[in-house]
């Protein structure tokens, strides 16, 4: 008979679940993972549309626990491509043996909390019904799709993609394909895809401020420089802010002259990456509306001297705040100068409607399509837990908790008062950063404080279990075992400093999915912690110093 009981239970198999089904697996607890997908990797899973890369540079996005597998493992490109996230992902998994601990296409449709018992109950898609202490949610922050409300959307009788769910090939040869949707994502996807395609066109509602990602193959003498110093180079990743290892700037913009403020953003639009441009030129670029907008103005004229066209050029230029999440690319206002590629501002003239041929603008244009394309994005952070039936102490749902609470509310990102043995990687009010880095610390935390819950006297050092024996001596406690639970005041305390922290941020006055802006009818409020990852891991450590604080006594 399958074994439908475990010590924990990781829903999500991407680089959170992936890490945290090994974490718990080495530390002897029995675990199983499940995906709704139909094999591991999470994002770089479903992620499969032409374009599709990472915007963290690749020697960092990746776990940095397998020292000797950082140095074997290489990366050919400054910044990895989807087929190589994945490809390093199946690595890891092989190299770990952990394939047997997973089942895919099973989705966690139903989780109820069993006081009596001390476990969740949890019910998949296929039928499956697990039980398990604790239940570790890697659901992702970005994988819930987005489709636009759109008139007539269901009528369209070509062919239709979703970026955050392609299928495995597509051939737009010869083709006449629209966009819309000009994020990260739909500008990768416009970048690659413009010079095979017949004609292009982007329907852009709001204009984005977009850098040279600085892509490129790597050489020797830098794989080798970075090999020598990868102890380094965590170290710094770990004690920065955004852990996109560069050094945050301690400049204000206007402490400098205007030749000098210059200079330092061509340094920066010369070595590429959105995070660098935002976060390394300048510490206020993001909190203070004239510093702003001279990064505005760098970018704007950057874009007029790229897009020849000056009407295409007009309607490709913000006049927003640059405080979204940074966006990098290779060459996307440069496909504005190909005759196949045009674009429509839908500020100007909105989507009346998708017909069975394409799209009709308010001003009756018509514009006759083979390929739509959607690339507008995720019901981001809380959307893949709302939708789901998660239920607490009293039958209380994780929607109707977070319902009351104004937006979806955590403590340090993982933990509900309520939901006791539930731990969520990269949760509501987690640190916006490079997500491994992140992702890690969440892992090694939850790993950290299921080990002393089970195993470790309080006060004591964790040690080893194997086969779900202890092998200190200390023997596996008696049901129903430890409870380990926020304290609401935990909750609130960490949600109004997430609140706090984000005060003077101009991310907060600009429309994004950082804010929940993106869907309609979603209550807009902080999801995330803008401290920083050097703050966060600041917290945890006080955390488990203090004995682990904020919970309940377990
Ligand atoms: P995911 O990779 O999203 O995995 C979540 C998994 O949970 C999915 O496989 C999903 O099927 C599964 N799941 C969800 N709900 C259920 C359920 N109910 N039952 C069963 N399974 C479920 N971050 C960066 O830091 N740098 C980047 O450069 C970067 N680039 C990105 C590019 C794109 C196109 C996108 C979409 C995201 C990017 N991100 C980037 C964010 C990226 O999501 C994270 O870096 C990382 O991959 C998240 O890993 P995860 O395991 O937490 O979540
Ligand atoms: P984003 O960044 O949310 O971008 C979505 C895009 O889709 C954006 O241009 C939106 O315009 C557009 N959009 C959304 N709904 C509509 C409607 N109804 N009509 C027209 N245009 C629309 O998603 P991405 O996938 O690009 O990136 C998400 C994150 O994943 C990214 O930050 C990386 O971290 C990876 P808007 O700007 O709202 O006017």
């Amino acid at each position: 008979m399958t074994q439908s009981h475990f010590d924990a239970l990781i829903v999500g198999a991407g680089f959170s679940g992936i890490y945290q089904l090994h974490k718990l697996l080495s530390q002897g607890f029995s675990v199983k993972g499940i995906d709704a997908a139909g094999d591991v990797g999470g994002t770089w899973y479903w992620n499969r549309y032409p374009g599709a890369m990472s915007d963290t540079e690749s020697y960092l996005y990746r776990y940095s626990w397998d020292k000797e597998d950082l140095v074997k493992y290489h990366w050919k490109d400054h910044y990895v491509k989807q087929t190589e996230v994945l490809a390093y992902l199946n690595h890891i998994v092989e190299r770990y043996d952990l394939r047997k601990h997973m089942q895919f296409s099973t989705e966690l449709e139903h989780a109820q909390y069993d006081e009596v018992r001390n476990v969740w109950v949890v019910e998949c898609s296929n039928g499956q019904i697990y039980t398990t202490r604790y239940l570790i949610t890697a659901l992702g922050l970005l994988s819930k799709t987005n489709y636009p409300r759109i008139a007539g959307i269901e009528t369209f009788l070509g062919e239709m993609y979703h970026t955050g769910k392609w299928p495995g090939t597509h051939d737009f040869a010869n083709k006449r394909v629209g966009i819309i949707g000009n994020g990260s994502t739909g500008v990768q996807v416009m970048t690659a895809i413009a010079k095979q395609v017949k004609h292009l066109t982007s329907f852009q509602r709001t204009p984005q401020y977009s850098v040279p990602s600085g892509d490129g193959p790597v050489s020797k003498e830098y794989r080798d420089s970075i090999n020598a110093r990868w102890d380094e180079i965590w170290g710094q990743v770990r004690d920065s802010n955004v852990a996109f290892g560069f050094e945050e700037s301690k400049i204000p913009t206007m402490s400098v002259s205007a030749e000098e403020r210059e200079r330092i953003f061509e340094e920066a639009w010369q070595k590429g990456n959105g995070f660098r441009f935002m976060f390394w030129t300048f510490n206020d670029v993001t909190t203070d509306e004239a510093a702003n907008e001279e990064a505005c103005k760098f970018i704007r004229k950057k874009i007029g001297e790229t897009v020849k066209d000056p009407e295409k050029a007009r309607k490709l230029q913000p006049d927003d705040f640059y405080a979204r999440r940074p966006l990098c690319d290779a060459g996307y206002y440069e496909q504005f100068n190909r005759d196949n590629v045009d674009i429509v501002s839908l500020r100007e003239t909105p989507i009346e409607a998708i017909t069975e041929t394409g799209i009709t603008l308010s001003n009756g244009t018509k514009y006759d399509l083979d390929v739509l394309i959607f690339a507008t994005g995720f019901d981001a952070v809380d959307g893949n837990y709302t939708r789901l039936a998660i239920k607490g102490r009293d039958g209380v749902s994780l929607r109707d908790h977070w319902a009351e609470n104004g937006g979806p509310t955590t403590y340090l990102g993982s933990f509900v008062p309520g939901f006791p043995n539930l731990f969520m990687l990269t949760g509501p009010n987690s640190p916006f950063t490079n997500l491994p880095p992140t992702i890690e610390t969440q892992v090694e935390f939850i790993s950290d404080l299921i080990f002393r819950a089970e195993v470790s006297p309080k006060g004591s050092t964790a040690s080893a279990r194997v086969n779900g024996e202890a092998t200190n001596g200390a023997t596996k406690p008696s049901p129903p075992g430890p409870v380990i639970e926020a304290l609401p005041e935990s909750e609130q305390k960490w949600t109004q400093e997430c609140k706090d922290l984000c005060e003077n941020s101009l991310f907060k006055k600009t429309s994004s999915w950082i804010f929940g802006a993106n869907i309609p009818g979603k209550t807009q409020t902080v999801m995330f912690y803008f401290g920083g990852l050097a703050a966060y891991r600041k917290v945890l450590k006080e955390v488990v110093d203090g004995g682990f604080v904020g919970f309940r006594d377990f």
